[in-house]
């Protein structure tokens, strides 16, 4: 197993407009994140991954980029933000930036100059279809849209602003080749690259098998040409660099993961969504009551799968997910499920990702009004699923799942808004900020936050916690979980309670080969209270 910094340390990803607003626009900004750097390196966090900030019509956050080579001046200037990498350099950090070329805004200039006619130079920019085929949009929908000026469709798996890019055409791969280099010759250490596994598409873009779950998807998953384009971004960019990758894969399994990550052929690690479905059938919206077990499962079969061949990525958070106390944990046992969760998932093998706020507690904002939501997602699904399911099931779902539970403003403090802009936040603030924030989190010895201080630390100074090989114990057990972590003479074992009933494993395991090192409960008896969860070392 090769070490690289990108496995030791740890990511912390910033959604940008929802961080810290430096000049009370009510908007998140790059001032407001340098202000802030002391606050992430202190969580034991090397890695910063920075949601888009690029010039943007902001349809979908500045996941629809309108200019590769641009800072959304909301964000601040080119200035500010090579001040930032400055700054982070400094402090021994990475900067890892996303990367979203699946598609672009239909605002991009090549978008613009697509549409004047099929003869225009580039109008094979994108995907176009004389006649609608069946694809269906992630967003909901139809994946095609009519321009009058060339008489034909084109082809958005995402918002109808989001048009795909043709990455067939050649020309279009030079672009993002150009593009990639000047932001690694801006001293950028990596990218998370957004939906990778969508960029290649069934040429002729025919109909897809009729399916609830996103006909015509066999047509751009992991598509015929998908492996030719990663590999020469690889050997024409990403090899020129100390470069660090992941992509970001949407319904994968981990066969197809090592068909990207075996031995970092293409990409050095995915995101991917399996464990996600442990409340939800294949699509989000379809929901069904969580279990612990389904993301047992799921989470081992990637670290079994992948142990020795690639690398893992582990997260329960991020721009896009319900936040993970009210998803996988309970409310009411705050700080022990977010403790719980933190250590069962970065004790595992692989890089940890913590979305911010998450490491405070965060939970979600539940908004009960649809004007509260400010998603795009959230709006389009809201309109199929009310002619199907009527307002107030809809909401109920929008409640658990609407990613804007994600993206409510960063909760510093018990001031207004949270302490994070003394203007008008663009999306409202969680109402529970007076108790969830960085300033009582701080104050209390016993928080979320200086547990997760300790964890990372503890991480940081064991190679077998991050290259040590993932053995689980009660696989099939449905509340307790237990796996160890081996490597040379050093030797973890992980223990826990993955519910709100205590746990007799008394009979189960015997404890006398082993010392304690962190617990997220004061005392330690062979009953494992709620969510109580224990790092082992072997004597
Ligand atoms: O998301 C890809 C994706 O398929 C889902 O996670 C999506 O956000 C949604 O939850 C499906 O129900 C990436 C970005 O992370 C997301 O923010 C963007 O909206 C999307 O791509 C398009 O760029
Ligand atoms: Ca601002």
């Amino acid at each position: 197993m090769d070490k690289r910094w990108y496995k030791e340390q740890v990511v912390y990803q910033i959604y940008p407009q929802s961080f810290c607003d430096s000049n009370q626009d009510g908007i998140g900004d790059l001032k407001g994140i340098q202000s802030k750097l002391d606050y992430i390196q202190n969580l034991g966090a090397q890695i910063i991954w920075l949601s888009p900030i690029y010039l943007s019509p902001l349809d979908d956050n500045g996941y629809d980029i309108a200019d590769y080579y641009q800072i959304h001046p909301r964000y601040g200037t080119m200035a500010d933000f090579d001040d930032l990498v400055r700054e982070i350099h400094g402090r021994g950090m990475k900067l890892v930036m996303d990367l979203v070329v699946n598609h672009t805004s239909d605002e991009h200039h090549w978008f613009q100059e697509a549409i004047k006619g099929k003869d225009n130079s580039y109008h094979d920019y994108y995907l176009w279809l004389d006649k609608p085929n069946n694809w269906m949009s992630l967003f909901g929908g139809k994946a095609c849209e009519y321009v009058a000026s060339c008489d034909q469709y084109y082809l958005h798996l995402f918002s109808k602003k989001q048009p795909d890019l043709n990455w067939e055409n050649p020309k279009v791969r030079e672009e993002i080749k150009k593009m990639l280099h000047f932001w690694l010759n801006k001293g950028v250490d990596g990218f998370r690259c957004d939906v990778i596994n969508l960029l290649s598409k069934t040429p002729g873009l025919p109909n897809g098998k009729a399916s609830p779950i996103l006909s015509g998807r066999e047509h751009y998953m992991n598509g015929p040409h998908i492996h030719r384009y990663l590999e020469e971004l690889k050997m024409e960019v990403w090899n020129q660099y100390d470069c660090f990758t992941v992509g970001e894969c949407v319904f994968l399994t981990p066969e197809q993961a090592l068909t990207y990550i075996e031995d970092e052929k293409e990409l050095n690690m995915v995101f991917q969504f399996q464990h996600m479905d442990a409340d939800c059938y294949f699509v989000k919206w379809f929901l069904r009551k969580f279990r612990p077990i389904r993301l047992k499962k799921a989470l081992s079969r990637w670290q079994e799968k992948i142990n020795g061949r690639g690398w893992n990525s582990l997260y329960f958070e991020n721009h896009d997910q319900p936040r993970s106390i009210s998803r996988f944990g309970n409310e009411n046992y705050r700080f022990h499920s977010a403790t719980f969760l933190a250590t069962y998932l970065f004790c595992q093998q692989g890089t940890p990702f913590i979305y911010q706020g998450q490491e405070i507690g965060m939970s979600n904002a539940a908004f009960p009004d649809l004007e509260q939501y400010q998603d795009v997602e959230t709006k389009r699904i809201y309109q199929i699923g009310k002619k199907i399911f009527g307002h107030k099931n809809m909401m109920k779902r929008i409640q658990l799942k609407s990613r804007d539970n994600a993206r409510t403003p960063m909760q510093w403090s018990d001031k207004e808004h949270a302490g994070f802009t003394t203007g008008t936040p663009w999306i409202e603030v969680n109402p529970n900020y007076k108790e969830v924030n960085v300033e009582k989190n701080e104050e209390d010895q016993d928080s979320i936050l200086h547990y997760y201080r300790k964890l990372l630390e503890l991480r940081k100074n064991h190679e077998a916690l991050i290259y040590g090989s993932f053995q689980e114990k009660f696989a099939k057990d449905h509340h307790l979980v237990c796996y160890e972590r081996n490597m040379d003479h050093e030797s973890f074992m992980i223990l826990g309670n993955f519910s709100e009933k205590c746990l007799d494993m008394e009979k189960k395991i015997d404890l006398t080969p082993f010392d304690l090192v962190l617990s997220n409960y004061k005392t330690s008896t062979t009953l494992l209270k709620p969510y109580e969860i224990r790092i082992y070392i072997k004597r």
